[in-house]
């Protein structure tokens, strides 16, 4: 039966590109969902109930939207950090895709937050986003940015930290992309050693 039915009838749209990019631009190779999350220092409560969901995103613009939408790194309080991990993965030591891992620590000395923090945190979500680490890419979890008053840090978290290809690759494209000279060197810890350490230095498993 012919019935008129409203929903079906052709209704004149704007062009796409009015209301939104044209193509809502999808990340490399496949759909990769990450989440940003944020932690926020109360020393009342235990440390995994300041961790925050804050929002997940799978495409190129919504990053910008939300990068453009939040505080930079530099101005947040002392002791609060950003995360930006794949959906599915904890930013935390615990999570089964983490606890074998382990981090390419970036140390910054305090005035390198008003010069360099900002640029290095976008460089290494760029990274993450952009699938910067070739075949490597699904060795890493995330990233993290603590914001310290004895020293910012920033870190990419890889799932396997006995995986010397993979962790020293992901290690030296990383610096690159951060601009770093050959003479500095930057270490990766495993968590397992960064959880257990007992001075203020855990036990550096590889330096690029
Ligand atoms: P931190 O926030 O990573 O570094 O860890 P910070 O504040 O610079 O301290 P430092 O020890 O590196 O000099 C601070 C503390 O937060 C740790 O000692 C843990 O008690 C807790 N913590 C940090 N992380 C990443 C985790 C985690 O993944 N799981 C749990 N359970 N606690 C964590």
């Amino acid at each position: 039966p012919s019935t008129f039915h409203p929903v079906s009838m052709p209704f004149p749209s704007p062009p796409r590109h009015v209301l939104s990019p044209p193509h809502p631009t999808p990340f490399p190779s496949h759909y990769i969902q990450w989440a940003l999350w944020f932690f926020k220092n109360d020393k009342s409560k235990m440390w995994q109930a300041n961790l925050r969901l804050v929002t997940k995103f799978n495409t190129v613009e919504d990053f910008w939207a939300l990068y453009t939408h939040i505080q930079l790194a530099s101005k947040l309080a002392a002791g609060c950090d950003y995360s930006l991990f794949k959906d599915g993965i904890e930013p935390m030591w615990e999570d089964s895709q983490n606890k074998r891992g382990g981090r390419w620590l970036i140390t910054l000395a305090k005035q390198q937050r008003h010069t360099e923090l900002d640029r290095f945190w976008l460089d290494t979500l760029l990274c993450l986003i952009g699938e910067m680490f070739d075949e490597y890419s699904d060795e890493v979890c995330g990233a993290v940015i603590n914001i310290r008053t004895k020293g910012d840090k920033i870190a990419i978290w890889t799932r396997e930290a006995e995986n010397q290809e993979g962790v020293t690759h992901i290690g030296r494209v990383y610096k690159e992309h951060l601009g770093l000279s050959q003479k500095v060197a930057i270490g990766y810890q495993a968590h397992a050693d960064t959880a257990t350490k007992s001075g203020s230095l855990a036990k550096t498993k590889f330096v690029v």
